[in-house]
């Protein structure tokens, strides 16, 4: 009786601290309405391509692959430089997930060279009509194997205004771009003009990790609540 309450307590205790703003997929069935953009040009140089792309199409979903089974990706070498773009349905005001973190799962394979600083994620503003880019792949990531990328929310990403070669994003900047949010970015295409095989698992937005003052203190007080009741059960 007393394991039973005290797992009560503990199982509401874990929800309260639970709830923060997140996204996921893990394309376990679907693509989950994720997209793929082609753009005239990766992130590397002047303002960036320009937005959406040139075209924009579902995601092709792969049921039999991923980390697990299943995720988004192509082998093809479709022409100019594919991104995958997160659903439709994301876009809009994110400012709760400032400070938070982006990590995901990246497969590749190529028979050519790694093009670097093209930008491994770029998040459109769409208010002030730019890009935030941030590249996290400073040498060739594991060709073959499932790698996991991840940045935060926050100036301790080097997150840069246009493309890899703009400034550095400030604080406002980073919190403007996800304000007007129209679409996160990731790098698909590995090398320009070559066939080669791209997928994408496990992403995961997630919002701040420390809890608010106010999820602190209501969680403190249901905790306070939950051990008197308990103690009243077990002197009983
Ligand atoms: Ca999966
Ligand atoms: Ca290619």
């Amino acid at each position: 009786m007393m394991i039973r309450n005290i797992a009560a307590v503990v199982g509401l205790a874990v929800l309260s601290i639970s709830v923060q703003a997140q996204y996921t997929s893990t394309f376990d069935s679907n693509n989950e309405s994720w997209r793929f953009a082609t753009m005239a040009s990766p992130f590397n140089s002047g303002s960036g391509p320009a937005y959406p792309g040139t075209t924009v199409v579902g995601a092709p979903f792969l049921g039999g692959l991923g980390n697990p089974p299943g995720s988004i990706g192509v082998t093809s070498d479709i022409g100019d430089y594919q991104y995958f773009l997160t659903p439709l349905a994301w876009n809009g005001n994110r400012s709760s997930l400032m400070n938070g973190s982006i990590t995901w799962d990246y497969y590749y394979t190529t028979t050519a060279p790694w093009n670097n600083a093209w930008g491994d994620i770029a998040i459109r503003d769409t208010l002030n009509n730019r890009w935030i880019v941030a590249d996290v792949t400073a040498v060739s990531p594991t060709a073959g194997v499932w790698n996991t990328f991840s940045v935060n929310l926050d100036p301790s990403t080097a997150w840069k205004i246009g493309s890899t070669a703009g400034a550095l994003a400030t604080n406002g900047q980073i919190l403007a771009a996800l304000t007007n949010m129209g679409g996160v970015y990731f790098r698909g295409e590995v090398v320009a003009g070559m066939v080669e095989t791209y997928r994408l698992d496990n992403v995961h937005w997630k919002g701040p990790v420390i809890p608010e003052a106010g999820t602190m203190a209501s969680f403190g007080s249901f905790l306070a609540t939950g051990l008197f009741w308990l103690r009243r059960r077990i002197k009983a």
